[in-house]
């Protein structure tokens, strides 16, 4: 039988065996439509006396991205998903054989794992990344997995969500056979072996040496180990108790224990706070009006300045593969900067991320140079020296002399207007900033900020280079501080407030860290940033209307700049934490109660851990809404990614937007007439 299906090809190669190929671009996702698709294709398959193997492989480059997100919004109520085309397959006597060319995840690769034999291509990869949209794997992976390489080994596999690479499954025995051909003819090899279903052996542990109370054990350790369930860890928890099902209980009885923690978490908040974040990431480089333009090509780049800022984005290139030039005078900071890149290429190599070969590549593609007159056949330069409009101009104006026409010069800078930047250069379309976030090397956010006279060329190159870093890319306006920075005055701003109403510094800290889940608080952040360099901004021409915080003022004429100088809003103490760790400091809470009190300042010393949180997370959402209202932010969902990928937000709670209007559905439901920042209001901002 050769029959095509808006999404499901089926073809029969001779000698029983029957392809039935996924082909849902853009990655074959299990969505209801396609299940309804599949499950008959499945069963055709299974009835006919002519079919001794079926091979499922997949279309447009891969396997399948899984199950479709987009469908946990509404219940399944009775249509067909993955686990009834699964339940087909395990009824049914025939032989069944992944063909995987390209990725298989979530529920793709929850099917592969049902079949009797698995063949991959060499660059395929495996993977359940459930976790990270706050689900587990819900159609038989974590009953199956555990019975294939053992529970403790994926249980950290799916713990992680991260994707194998087919050659690493090999290895774990994940795979049969990782081949370098066509997947389908390899598939074709394992046609006359015999059924071999996972759900009719038994589950292994797979930790030595642990006797009678192994399971009990690694099951609490395991506990333990993952976040708490209010703070990031719901998902985890009910995932490490799925797999438990998987040692303890028959296959039947863990296949239906899954679904039903599955159906917990799909209705649960910290999934449907991820899923936004899943597809607001994927927004991401949907500009609104921007004509379509064929990128630069970038196969050279440049950075000036060799201090922590411009080594790390030199870093960034190099690991990309884009060979790069610093441009530096001193030669004490090109030292300093070798150091800095041979001591992170070799942590790559320490913990097995990179070949030795490889990581002496890549820190050999970075070179140093004094003179502008070596940049002439670079695509790209960013700038990274000190935070002053006039410098900046100077290197500005000698990038446009010393490099060729075509080359896009952008700027690192973290407040500074790209317009007046561009200024010093004949080129303004090709200006742009990229502002990369400390470390550059580590953080995952870059902002791309777009200038009045930015070519949609050098926009679209800025975008399409950001993926290649593999940064989270956003695309913000020229406005003093863009989108990130911007917000952070008015959160700490808001900190402040409160203190000064009475409220300590670390009581503040504590309960934005530990109980809503940031990074850090936004005291230990100010600490961290330097206070002097708040201080600079606000008195700044340009910082100013973002308004001065006296007590920020009073500590930097006292000497206490953050963290740099051992002490600011805390004390830090190299003995503790390594300098660290913030330590409260009575000094300053009792000069914020002197300012307070000379100011006249209304005291709350016994504000709710709750309004703390409400506090600090309205301050965020009002000054985004007023970023996406100005359409310096395109849209609330990037201002969401900007504070979680730059700021330590937490992803479960889905971005201050996101965060902001869910808290103000709750408050309207129970009828409060000033909710806050609702979900109408977002859709009107939204300049998408
Ligand atoms: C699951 O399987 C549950 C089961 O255990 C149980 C069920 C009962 N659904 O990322 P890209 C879209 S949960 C819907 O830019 P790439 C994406 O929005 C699922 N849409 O491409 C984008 O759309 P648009 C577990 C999806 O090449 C387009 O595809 N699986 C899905 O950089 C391209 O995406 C996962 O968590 C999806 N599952 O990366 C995998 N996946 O063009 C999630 C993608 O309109 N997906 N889209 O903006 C990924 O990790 C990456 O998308 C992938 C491709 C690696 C597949």
């Amino acid at each position: 039988m050769n029959s095509n299906n808006q999404r499901v090809k089926s073809e029969d190669l001779g000698d029983g065996i029957r392809v039935l190929t996924l082909d849902n671009p853009p990655v074959n996702a299990l969505g209801y439509a396609m299940c309804a698709e599949l499950l008959p294709a499945v069963e055709a398959a299974a009835a006919d006396p002519a079919v001794s193997t079926v091979i499922f492989t997949g279309a447009n480059g891969m396997f399948s991205g899984g199950a479709d997100v987009n469908d946990f919004s509404t219940p399944p109520d009775g249509k067909k998903t993955i686990r009834d085309v699964i339940e087909a397959v395990e009824r049914s006597d025939k032989t069944f054989v992944a063909a995987i060319d390209g990725n298989a995840l979530g529920g793709g690769f929850e099917l592969a794992l049902a079949c009797d034999y698995r063949v991959a291509t060499s660059k395929s990869r495996v993977g359940l990344p459930e976790i990270k949209l706050g689900l587990l794997p819900g159609a038989g992976g974590t009953q199956r997995l555990p019975r294939l390489i053992g529970a403790n080994d994926a249980l950290q596999m799916m713990l992680k969500g991260d994707m194998v690479k087919a050659p690493d499954a090999q290895k774990k025995g994940i795979l049969d056979a990782v081949v370098d051909a066509d997947a389908v003819e390899a598939a074709k090899g394992f046609a006359a072996k015999p059924k071999r279903r996972l759900s009719q052996i038994k589950a292994e542990l797979g930790v030595a040496n642990l006797g009678l109370f192994a399971t009990p054990f690694v099951v609490a350790q395991a506990h333990m180990m993952v976040p708490t369930e209010e703070n990031g860890g719901y998902a985890a928890h009910k995932l490490i108790d799925a797999v438990q099902a998987a040692i303890e209980l028959p296959f039947e009885r863990g296949w239906a224990r899954e679904l039903r923690l599955f159906m917990e978490l799909v209705q649960s908040k910290p999934s449907a706070a991820l899923r936004h974040v899943f597809f607001a990431e994927r927004e991401l480089s949907k500009v609104p009006g921007l004509p379509k333009t064929e990128p630069l090509e970038i196969k050279k780049a440049a950075v000036i300045g060799a201090g922590t800022m411009g080594t790390g984005i030199a870093i960034v290139f190099a690991e990309a593969g884009i060979p790069v030039t610093v441009i530096e005078t001193k030669d004490e900071a090109v030292e300093k900067s070798r150091e800095m890149v041979f001591g992170m290429f070799k942590y790559q190599v320490d913990k097995g991320r990179l070949t030795q070969e490889d990581a002496w590549k890549r820190a050999n593609s970075i070179s140093y140079e004094t003179d502008y007159a070596e940049l002439g056949d670079v695509d790209i330069v960013v700038e990274a020296v000190f935070e002053s409009m006039p410098v900046k101009q100077d290197v500005f104006a000698k990038l446009d002399a010393a490099t060729k026409p075509s080359c896009i010069l952008a700027s690192n800078t973290s407040t500074l207007d790209i317009d007046e930047i561009a200024s010093a250069t004949k080129r303004p379309e090709q200006v742009l900033g990229l502002h990369f976030f400390a470390p550059a090397n580590i953080m995952k956010l870059l902002e791309i900020v777009r200038g009045k006279a930015t070519s949609a060329q050098t926009l679209t190159t800025g975008i399409v280079l950001g993926k290649k870093l593999r940064k989270v890319a956003v695309v913000s306006g020229n406005a003093f501080g863009f989108i990130g920075n911007r917000m952070l005055f008015a959160y700490e701003a808001e900190a402040v407030q409160m203190a000064e109403e009475g409220v300590s510094p670390s009581r503040i800290d504590d309960v934005i860290k530990n109980k809503f889940g940031f990074a850090m608080g936004p005291f230990a952040v100010a600490d961290l940033s330097g206070l002097d360099v708040y201080n600079f901004i606000s008195q700044s021409e340009h910082g100013a209307p973002l308004g001065r915080i006296p007590i920020i003022a009073k500590l930097v004429e006292q000497g206490r700049l953050g963290q740099k100088s051992g002490k600011g809003f805390f004390k830090y103490d190299k003995a503790v934490g390594k300098g660290r760790q913030p330590i409260p400091d009575p000094e300053v809470e009792q000069l914020i109660a002197q300012l307070a009190k000379d100011a006249g300042i209304a005291q709350h010393p016994d504000l709710t851990d709750d309004e703390i949180i409400a506090r600090c997370t309205r301050a965020l959402a009002d000054s985004g809404a007023e970023l996406v209202r100005t359409g310096i932010a395109l849209r609330p969902g990037d201002v969401d990614i900007v504070w979680i990928y730059g700021y330590g937000f937490p992803p479960h709670h889905g971005g201050p937007m996101w965060y902001a209007e869910n808290e103000a559905a709750l408050r309207q439901a129970q009828g409060d007439k000033n909710p806050g920042f609702t979900k109408t209001e977002t859709k009107e901002l939204t300049h998408a």
